[in-house]
């Protein structure tokens, strides 16, 4: 397909919406990724351009390597400003949900996400709540920045997209499509980043800004990981790395300091399974990436009340990592023997 077909009565909904200025909020999930801020700070420049009053509530603060987007200054969020960022959700004109599709991955600002009266989704994550209002759900976009630039578009607005939202774009796509190498990369993606580039994003500076961030400890954490955590499953065709909490104090962990590491075990010849198991304070988290037919949110669904991607999911356990790992490792033969090509 040359371009991305949103359906027309959502477009037109949407656009009767914001036919005269609206107050809008633009909220994302938990823990915001580079595709979750990106789509809410873009959407949000967008938007003022366009002369709506916004205002963009995290459910918390986005990790470090993702602050200099533009607006990120302005974004408020519900741990430091808990009863300002509920106002705002509950009270917007209008409130866009980006890049989530179920009111409790906001956590603590579930509640006044539902009460709030007209809410859009723009997203492209499984299996949508029923709870909004004009829905752009699209499971085969490489990201929700894609989508976003696809309704401005469709609004008429994608001239207002300058450099800085470009960027903000640009950063979402680039960061949720693995650099452009995910299967949900198509030329429709290549042909928006292209029209980012037009628009001013900077390929090279959004990378080193995100990807070149590292801190020493979380480099040595990842070399501890790929070291000594990480094994061969499955007679070669699954890897497992796992970290306990004593790991990753031992390298003063903080949030998004093991993002990606679960690729690693992917790139290793012969695997089509990688796992990746933590230990946090609620139990253990676990996130698989499959290549191929492989349909990892399948399985996590199944065995370990997860879900997401057919090639990138995630699920938990709440019991010790012993036997979590033993778990996965008398379920992993059988769901890799289904899917055999
Ligand atoms: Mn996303």
């Amino acid at each position: 397909m040359s371009h991305s077909a949103l359906p027309a009565d959502q477009v037109a909904a949407l656009a009767k919406l914001l036919a005269a200025p609206r107050r809008i909020s633009i909220t994302t999930h938990h823990n915001p990724d580079g595709d979750a801020i990106g789509s809410a700070l873009a959407l949000a420049r967008v938007l003022e351009g366009a002369g709506h009053r916004t205002q963009v509530v995290l459910p918390n603060p986005a990790p470090g390597n993702l602050r200099w987007m533009e607006g990120y200054g302005e974004a408020i969020n519900h741990i430091d400003h808990k009863e300002t960022a509920e106002g705002a959700v509950r009270g917007a004109e209008v409130l866009f949900c980006l890049d989530f599709n179920r009111a409790d991955r906001v956590q603590g600002l579930e509640e006044a996400l539902r009460a709030a009266p007209v809410k859009v989704l723009i997203d492209h994550h499984r299996d949508p709540d029923t709870i909004f209002d004009v829905v752009f759900s699209d499971i085969t976009a490489s990201s929700t920045c894609q989508l976003v630039y696809d309704v401005a578009e469709a609004l008429g607005m994608g001239g207002r997209i300058d450099a800085a939202a470009a960027a903000c774009l640009y950063a979402g796509i680039m960061t949720d499509s693995g650099s452009f190498r995910f299967p949900s990369t198509t030329p429709h993606t290549h042909r928006v980043a292209a029209h980012l580039l037009e628009r001013g994003a900077r390929p090279q500076a959004v990378y080193e800004a995100i990807m070149e961030d590292n801190t020493i400890d979380r480099l040595r954490l990842t070399g501890l990981a790929l070291h000594e955590r990480l094994q061969l499953l499955a007679g070669g065709e699954a890897t497992l790395i796992t970290l306990s909490k004593h790991d990753l104090e031992r390298f003063n962990f903080v949030p998004g300091d093991t993002e990606g590491l679960v690729n690693y075990g992917l790139t290793v010849r012969g695997v089509r399974l990688a796992a990746f198991l933590v230990e946090r304070p609620d139990g253990i988290k676990i996130s698989l990436r499959s290549k191929g037919d492989l349909p990892v949110n399948e399985f996590l669904a199944a065995h370990f009340q997860g879900g997401g991607h057919a090639n990138a999911a995630g699920g938990r356990s709440t019991d010790s990592m012993e036997a979590t790992v033993a778990k996965l490792v008398a379920e992993l033969p059988a769901f890799l023997g289904k899917h055999r090509t």
